[in-house]
């Protein structure tokens, strides 16, 4: 038996009813169903829903800007299997939060938008009303489902509904539509809270069918050369022993994607990651573990892929990803966690064997690039480069396993997820499947707020820029995050000191940190690398809201980082 909170009773002698509304049978569903935390931005119609929403419990974090709201939502809904949930306001509420939401749906993270919206009846007859926009026909093409509930009485069966949405099957962004009027109404409080109900196994197992096992299992047995590509489905999945136990057991060696980093650690000895090139370019049977064939893994096709002979098992939730990019020799369509279980069951001993060349040469690259990377990281210009400053990050963090880094930029996100190495699973949050900038203080409070950990944020200070005001949020509620600028004037590189601003670049020798300073946060300005060190480690063990503004050459970066050949070529000379 569920119960409503209520209202002040209107009872009467004849008609002792007491009531509830739309206000409360929201803040009761959503509690219901375990929705311990709200990320929004307040405004009509829905400042009474947060303010209930906090008097019965539940966390609510007000942003600054719906955009970074709605990410860290998303990240908290990626980091806990559970749907984050964000709460906006009508219209251009709504349309800001909206990136966030179509950013978690492409990157297969549950998340659910609640959004007040205005009066329908105006809205239908575009009257012009206070922020009057259609949300439901404008959320559709961005989300993986939007709905509008329309009835008090139906508000139980729209949160539920928009919760499993988002984390069964492929996990995404819901929209959930509530007007005004619907807030506001009223209904008898017993009935309400019948209309209410909690999700009975909300993201269901599913099951491969063996035959699909035994096929991926024979393609593995019969390779030389095979590869495990990690993506973040599978660090998703929260399969972490499983997956380790498959990688050790059957001694493949494995290419983490970004933010599968840390699924194993990263100093792993089966870890390609060092010669990631050379085990894409040259693996005859790659297994695909929740990760998708797109650009991110040049389709599945060209010169990354050397002779394009390689074979593929794909491991996904989404039997319509199969396929999408090449053709899947043995695709695996269930969950991570229950398909490398039965993979792992049907495996005989000894049946998977990569041959020893294969590991050796891996090996011999791993070191060699290794080797190189050293070098450059060892080297010490003045002002710093991305790796020189790096070198300081790498160091501090190294100690500090347990803490998340968030990433985002061109080339601050490139040296980064290159030098910074992970240790512990689902740490690392950055730029993803859609290459976004704007994640960045949003990702670093979803974050902090579900992990009480400490978060390094390092931001390119274009990719800052996007998001830097949510730095009063974090010292309001002195989340334990530390951003470090990566300031280069610009997008990809500064302007010459004397010359107009180009497109790409910012005002020289900005002072960043003075913005954290403004709210109460401590402030640092470093120009070598033993600074930095010393900043960050000193900052970590504070566990108060920092800002390092980290001083790098302006001339160190290179147009679009490690992606410049995504640019459209310049026919004529510009
Ligand atoms: P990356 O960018 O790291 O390569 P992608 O985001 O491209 O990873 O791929 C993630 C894939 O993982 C998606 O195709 C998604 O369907 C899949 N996925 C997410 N969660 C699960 C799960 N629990 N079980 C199986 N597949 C999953
Ligand atoms: N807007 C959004 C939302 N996402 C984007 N990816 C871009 C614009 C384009 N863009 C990139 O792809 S990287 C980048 C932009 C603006 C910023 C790069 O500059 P930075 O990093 O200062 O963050 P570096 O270290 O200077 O390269
Ligand atoms: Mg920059």
């Amino acid at each position: 038996m569920t119960t409503a909170s209520t209202l002040e009773t209107t009872a009467t002698p004849d008609a002792p009813a007491e009531l509830t509304d739309g206000y409360h049978l929201v803040v009761d569903a959503l509690k219901l169903n375990d929705v311990d935390t709200l990320y929004g931005v307040v405004g009509i119609p829905i400042t009474g829903l947060a303010r209930l929403a906090q008097a019965q419990g539940i966390r609510y974090i007000g942003f600054r800007h719906e955009s970074n709201a709605g990410h860290a939502a998303a990240a908290a809904g990626y980091l806990t299997k559970r749907p984050g949930v964000a709460l906006t306001v009508s219209a251009p509420g709504f349309l800001n939060g909206l990136v966030a939401l179509a950013n978690a749906t492409t990157n297969c993270f549950p998340m659910v938008q609640i959004s007040g919206s205005s009066e329908r009846h105006l809205v239908d007859l575009k009257q012009g009303d206070y922020e009057e926009m259609d949300q439901l026909a404008a959320a559709q093409p961005f989300v993986k489902a939007a709905y509008r509930v329309s009835r008090v009485e139906d508000i139980g069966r729209g949160i539920a509904r928009a919760l499993r949405t988002a984390i069964s099957g492929r996990p995404g962004g819901v929209y959930l539509d509530i007007p005004a009027a619907v807030l506001g109404s009223i209904m008898d409080a017993e009935a309400g809270a019948k209309t209410l109900s909690r999700l009975v196994d909300p993201a269901p197992r599913q099951l491969p069918a063996p035959e699909a096992v035994d096929r991926a299992i024979e393609l593995l047995a019969g390779a030389e050369r095979p590869l495990v590509v990690l993506g973040k489905g599978a660090a998703y999945a929260q399969a972490d022993n499983l997956i380790r136990e498959f990688i050790e057991s059957t001694g493949v060696p494995y290419v983490p994607m970004s933010m599968a980093k840390g699924l194993l650690p990263d100093d792993h000895p089966q870890s390609a990651a060092a010669a990631r090139s050379l085990a894409l370019g040259q693996a005859d049977v790659v297994m695909l573990i929740g990760a998708r064939l797109n650009w991110l893994l040049s389709h599945g096709k060209g010169p990354t892929w050397g002779s394009g002979a390689t074979k593929f098992v794909q491991v996904d939730i989404s039997p319509t990803e199969i396929d999408s990019n090449r053709p899947i020799a043995a695709p695996v369509v269930g969950d991570i966690k229950s398909s490398v279980a039965a993979l792992l069951a049907a495996l005989k001993p000894g049946q998977i064997k990569p041959n020893a060349a294969w590991r050796d040469a891996i090996a011999a690259n791993k070191q060699r690039n290794t080797e190189r990377m050293a070098a450059r990281l060892n080297a010490d210009p003045s002002p710093m480069n991305f790796s020189s400053a790096l070198r300081a990050v790498r160091t501090a963090l190294a100690t500090r396993p347990d803490a998340y880094v968030v990433n985002e930029g061109a080339n601050t996100l490139d040296f980064a997820r290159n030098i910074i190495d992970m240790y512990e699973p689902r740490k690392r949050l950055d730029s993803g499947t859609w290459g976004i900038m704007g994640i960045g203080m949003g990702y670093a409070i979803g974050a902090a707020v579900v992990s009480g950990k400490p978060v390094v944020a390092i931001e390119g200070d274009s990719a800052f820029g996007f998001s830097g005001m949510e730095i009063e949020t974090i010292c309001r509620y002195q989340l334990p995050i530390v951003t470090l600028v990566f300031n280069n004037n610009g997008i990809y590189r500064g302007d010459a000191a004397d010359s107009a601003p180009s497109p790409t670049g910012f005002i020289q020798n900005a002072r960043y940190e003075k913005m954290i300073e403004a709210f109460g946060g401590i402030g640092y300005h470093v120009t070598d690398t033993p600074s930095l060190g010393k900043a960050l480690t000193e900052a970590l063990e504070a566990g108060k809201p920092a800002l390092i503004n980290v001083v790098i050459d302006p001339t160190a970066g290179t147009e679009s980082g490690h992606i410049q050949n995504l640019n459209p070529k310049r026919a004529v000379a510009h």
